[in-house]
């Protein structure tokens, strides 16, 4: 950590707006429904809509029916708005990044054993994808899963699955790793039932001895340690990038690496 800027040295300012046809325009795209057929009356409704949000020079530049009695809208406008980059602050998971070959060397060297790691999409959420795309042998986007790794033993229960069974299943395996994909988040379904997964966690007294997880496309780091979780996951994760928290995070747990964020 860097010591705090002097008065001689203030933090540089950096004053961003969104950017349409040129830099600083302050001209963004929105896109939203609203529960009226395709209409001239419709469109002027999103256009006037758009000017209630706040914003100036409102253009419909796209109306489609979306089902019966409902329109989707794609909107440009004006804002004035804007804020200082340099003021924003938020945590980011940090990943030492190395390839699979030398991961593998590293957890060998340093830790002696194979790392158990369980995963599922729990709850009543269905959606397998995203946890497949981290554990499976074929990974995602031409990165391999965690299967694939000589050095980590890989638990997939796929999907459905209650927070109580995991965490049990997760015990019974001695994981080194839980990880919880929740895709569905109609009324934060995901974080009640991440909340959930955390009080169950507690009580089965595996909290803050394993390493815990929390991935889908709603979710970001910060989130995830508001949650109770070590760290979060969003969309574009690739396997390697989990594959290097969990060794990393099982190195610093052992005291043989420095502090990850
Ligand atoms: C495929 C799909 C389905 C398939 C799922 C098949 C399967 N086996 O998974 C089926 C048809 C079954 C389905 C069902 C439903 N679906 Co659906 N589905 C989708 C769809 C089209 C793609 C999702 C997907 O596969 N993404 C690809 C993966 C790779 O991305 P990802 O999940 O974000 O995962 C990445 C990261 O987030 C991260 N990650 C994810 N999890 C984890 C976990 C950890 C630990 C880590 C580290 C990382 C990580 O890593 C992954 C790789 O980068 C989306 C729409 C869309 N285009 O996204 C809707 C969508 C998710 N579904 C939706 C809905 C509503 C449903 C249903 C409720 C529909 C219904 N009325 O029946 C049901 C769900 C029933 C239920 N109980 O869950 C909504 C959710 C809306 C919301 N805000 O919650 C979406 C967004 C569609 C929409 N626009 O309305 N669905």
């Amino acid at each position: 950590m860097s010591a705090a800027p002097s008065s001689s040295n203030p933090k540089q300012k950096q004053i961003i707006r969104p950017y349409g046809d040129r830099r600083d325009d302050g001209v963004v795209q929105l896109s939203f429904t609203l529960p009226v057929p395709l209409s001239e009356k419709a469109k002027e409704a999103a256009l006037q809509l758009t000017k209630k949000m706040g914003f100036t020079d409102v253009k419909v530049a796209a109306a489609e029916r979306a089902a019966d009695n409902y329109t989707f809208f794609i909107v440009y406008a004006r804002t004035g708005l804007y804020l200082d980059y340099s003021e924003i602050e938020v945590p980011e998971v940090v990943v030492k990044k190395l390839g699979m070959t030398e991961l593998n060397v590293l957890i060998r060297q340093k830790i002696g054993r194979r790392l158990v790691v369980l995963g599922a999409c729990t709850g009543t959420d269905t959606h397998t994808v995203g946890i497949d795309a981290i554990l499976n042998m074929k990974g995602f986007a031409g990165d391999y899963g965690l299967e694939r790794y000589p050095m980590f033993e890989v638990y997939n229960l796929g999907s459905q699955v209650p927070n109580e069974e995991l965490i049990r299943k997760a015990r019974e395996k001695q994981a080194d790793a839980i990880l919880v994909s929740q895709v569905v988040t109609q009324r934060d379904v995901h974080k009640d039932n991440s909340r959930h997964f955390i009080e169950e966690a507690k009580r089965q007294n595996v909290y803050g001895k394993m390493i815990l997880l929390l991935g889908g496309p709603r979710v970001d780091h910060k989130l995830a340690l508001e949650l109770g979780f070590d760290a979060g996951f969003g969309p574009g994760t690739r396997p390697s990038d989990v594959a290097n928290y969990i060794a990393h995070k099982m190195l610093q747990k052992m005291g043989l690496e420095g502090e990850t964020p």
